[in-house]
């Protein structure tokens, strides 16, 4: 079997096992069974003087885990800078927030090229290799610009967006042209590949049959690959006695009904509409006060950039506004907190809850409306209020679809979550159940891997 090498920006330490998220977990999985090298970003800053940067190499279960300092300037212009001011935003259809810089963009190349120089003379002729993210679009292109033949796929984590926003752009046909360079280019949603379908043939009039694209004399096979959750360990998360905070959790709430919401503090998920949308639930339904609790749960992240700390801000003086104006002396309507949960108590608050509330105003897949299934008691379960514009929304067809910037429709679904009877929350959320049983994170990395690994001859006539 050949040996598979996965590139990420972040990697997981090798003991980190039960801390990391469903994608960490299976991609370790099925790096351990075939033997593999994990490469990406540790995470520390090291000094600009120091003239080569410095590479760690941790060898456990059969895994190599080799990782790779970036300098203060790198991270600057790399990561908070080409990666999460410019592409993030505009992946996620938000011209306005996208701040464009050439500095950045030498940045973003610069480090895609250390992280070529560092893997290429690590790989042997048949390892397959897989590349994570919008970090990383380009580092096909620097790994065959040093002669590397072997057969490399991309996944892209987060929406493809609409020609007109990808050709903002600067350099839009440069980074396709590095997408190119791969074997295999894997979307969440058939949307977002057919918008990547679309610039293709717009921009750079290249030919796309069957899923198949030739241009520069290359072959590249396009597919959808909707990534999901290690569903066997969240119901068996849920099932487990309660832990201490999800005690804690149901004693507090007295038995009023819980809205949970679980998201990185991210302006995409769409968390100050929500709050909107509690505040005109409570202001048409009154007689919820009082027997409603949203809780709100969401870790700061990239702090270092502005646009972070504004929505921190926004989203508390939100819930503040929402809790001064409806609330009373013993009950707030909102629970805001900046925390991050360990994996089984996250199960256990999402069992709690009779409703889970998931309206990102755009994402990739969103893998928090699929635990918060997962973590439903089958015979009592609670119901899904998701947004249309999350790549989840395709899949789980039985949550309640709601358009995010529709304050009044999320205000009416939350009053039809909280009515609903049991036979219509069974029927809506047994299929999906069982969808997310088949359909896995372990099923996710084999399909993407035995297509990657396909002939591209073969994969045309499949
Ligand atoms: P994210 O934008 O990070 O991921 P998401 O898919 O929801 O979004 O994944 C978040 C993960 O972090 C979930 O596993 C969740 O449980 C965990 N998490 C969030 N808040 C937490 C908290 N307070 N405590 C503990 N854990 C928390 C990107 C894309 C998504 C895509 C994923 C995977 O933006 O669209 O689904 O990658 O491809």
């Amino acid at each position: 079997m050949a040996r598979l090498i996965a590139v990420s920006n972040r990697v997981p330490k090798p003991g980190e096992r039960y801390t990391s998220g469903g994608l960490s977990v299976a991609l370790r999985n099925a790096l351990e069974r075939r033997g593999g090298l994990w490469l990406g970003w540790s995470g520390q800053i090291q000094d600009e003087t120091v003239s080569e940067p410095r590479v760690t190499t941790q060898r456990a279960h059969n895994v190599d885990y080799v990782t790779v300092d970036l300098t203060k300037r790198d991270e600057e212009e790399y990561y908070n800078g080409f990666a999460n001011r410019a592409l993030w935003p505009l992946f996620h259809h938000r011209p306005g927030l996208t701040e464009f810089a050439r500095r950045d963009m030498a940045g973003y190349y610069r480090v895609n090229q250390t992280f070529a120089r560092i893997l290429a003379p690590l790989v042997q002729p048949d390892d397959v290799i897989w590349v994570h993210d919008y970090h990383l679009i380009p580092l096909a292109s620097e790994l065959r610009s040093l002669g590397l033949k072997n057969r490399m796929g991309f996944f892209l984590h987060i929406p493809w967006p609409a020609q007109e926003l990808f050709s903002i752009l600067p350099n839009h046909a440069r980074l396709a042209i590095n997408l190119i360079n791969y074997d295999l280019v894997g979307f969440q949603t058939k949307p977002h590949m057919d918008n990547f379908i679309t610039y293709l043939k717009d921009e750079m009039d290249t030919k796309v049959e069957g899923g198949e694209l030739e241009a520069f004399g290359r072959r590249t096979q396009l597919g959808v690959f909707p990534i999901s959750i290690d569903t066997q360990e969240f119901i068996q998360f849920a099932r487990a006695p309660r832990s201490a905070i999800a005690r804690r959790l149901e004693h507090s709430l007295e038995g009023k009904i819980l809205a949970l919401s679980v998201d990185r503090l991210d302006y995409s998920k769409g968390i100050p509409q929500r709050i909107e949308a509690i505040g005109r639930f409570l202001e048409l339904y009154p007689e919820y006060k009082s027997r409603f609790t949203a809780l709100q749960v969401a870790p700061t992240t990239r702090e270092a950039i502005p646009e972070y700390a504004e929505i921190n801000r926004e989203v508390a003086e939100a819930a503040g506004r929402i809790n001064g104006r409806f609330g009373d002396i013993d009950w707030a309507p909102i629970r805001y907190v900046n925390k991050s949960i360990g994996r089984s108590a996250l199960a256990h608050l999402y069992r709690a809850a009779k409703i889970g509330v998931v309206t990102p105003l755009r994402d990739g897949m969103n893998l928090v409306a699929k635990e918060y299934i997962a973590a439903q008691d089958p015979e009592n379960p609670g119901v899904l209020v998701l947004s249309r514009f999350a790549g989840a929304a395709k899949e789980l067809r039985g949550a309640l679809l709601v358009n995010p910037y529709d304050i009044d429709g999320v205000a009416h679904a939350l009053r039809s979550a909280c009515e609903m009877p049991l036979d219509e929350r069974l029927s809506r959320f047994l299929p999906m159940y069982a969808h997310l049983k088949k359909f896995n994170v372990h099923r996710w990395t084999d399909d993407f891997l035995s297509a990657l690994m396909r002939e591209p001859q073969l994969a045309l006539t499949a």
